[in-house]
């Protein structure tokens, strides 16, 4: 739980606990149609990726403000900080709140009050990390490129999320070329409900430096063998891949196979409010189902700083990473 940690796989939306959302639902009259926080965790049983998602872009409705967003933020950063987050590389998707009338500046500026104060606050260093809908059009994620270009300074790289099978990553290539022209970095989700030809495509026609999931790698070893020549890390989401039924239980989960074959594997949450936990209670859930000792969850943590887009600054890496090596279980 208090191993230092980065999380380099969250989706501040997935962080709407119910209580906040019916916090912020009366504050901004809206209508959510569940009657109370014990009705709504009863939608909380998924079937796959799409059953979730509904949900995921139906709760975001009562976000609103830009106070709205600070909050969110501000929870999800304090509950991380109790989990030995020390650094977090967090996703927002602009096109789920733009598509509801309120503005990317809202969202950005929102969610930048809350991460201005993390280090001070909770000792988290942040950055954003903004998503493309892959369900929605080339054109509207170029667009949004667009919306972003006064907020930039606040934003580190793009990523690409929501509904993957039927939506390849090749449909993104020109708006990952404008990202990176604009010196963004490049992350995508592939490989999550998606086959391993994803990954490849992520890989080879957008560029990108990490996969989020890339679960289904495994059924590719020629692919394995280059993720692993090129050090590709993977953001693994092992109760995200419970709740969404990717695999039946924690206990199939192929992490360790994945360590054991010298991926580059990091632990994350996805979607806590959602899923069952934060990222140290992702951990703690994986080491009780695959018995993984200390120096596997130090490895883990180690790759978590690692995988971290932290070159403009290795001297807090190389911090983060002794603070990893000096860890002492209890
Ligand atoms: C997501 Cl688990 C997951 N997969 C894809 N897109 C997402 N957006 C939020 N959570
Ligand atoms: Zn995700």
């Amino acid at each position: 739980m208090h191993l230092p940690k980065a999380e380099l796989h969250l989706h501040i939306e997935g962080t709407l606990e119910p209580e906040l959302a019916f916090a912020l639902a009366r504050r901004n009259g809206v209508q959510l149609p569940y009657a109370d926080t014990e009705e709504l965790r009863t939608a909380y049983l998924f079937e796959d990726l799409q059953s979730f998602l509904d949900l995921y872009y139906a709760l975001m409705a009562v976000l609103r403000t830009e106070e709205d967003f600070e909050e969110l933020a501000d929870a999800y950063l304090a509950r991380a900080a109790a989990q030995g987050v020390r650094h977090a590389e967090i996703f927002f998707d602009p096109q789920a709140h733009t598509a509801r009338g309120v503005p990317i500046g809202t969202v950005v500026e929102g969610l930048g009050r809350a991460l201005d104060r993390s280090e001070e606050k909770h000792g988290i260093s942040t950055q954003l990390i903004m998503c493309f809908l892959r369900d929605q059009s080339a054109e509207s994620a170029l667009l949004t490129l667009e919306a972003a270009k006064p907020y930039l300074h606040r934003i580190s790289a793009v990523g690409l999320d929501s509904a993957e099978v039927g939506h390849p990553p090749a449909k993104f290539r020109e708006v990952y070329e404008a990202a990176a022209a604009l010196g963004l970095r490049k992350v995508a989700h592939a490989g999550e409900e998606g086959p391993p030809e994803y990954i490849r495509e992520a890989l080879d026609v957008l560029g990108v430096e990490r996969i989020d999931h890339g679960l289904r790698c495994m059924e590719d070893p020629e692919l394995v063998k280059r993720l692993v020549a090129d050090r590709v890390p993977l953001t693994l989401c092992p109760l995200s891949n419970v709740r969404l039924r990717a695999i039946d239980t924690l206990e199939d989960h192929p992490l360790r196979a994945m360590m054991a074959a010298g991926l580059l594997c990091t632990v994350n949450s996805d979607d806590p409010a959602y899923f069952g936990g934060y990222v140290g209670d992702t951990f703690h859930a994986v080491r009780e189902a695959l018995g993984l000792d200390q120096e596997q969850l130090r490895t883990l943590a180690r790759n978590s700083f690692e995988a971290a887009f932290l070159d403009h600054d290795e001297e807090r890496r190389a911090r983060y990473l002794s603070e990893v090596e000096a860890y002492a279980f209890d």
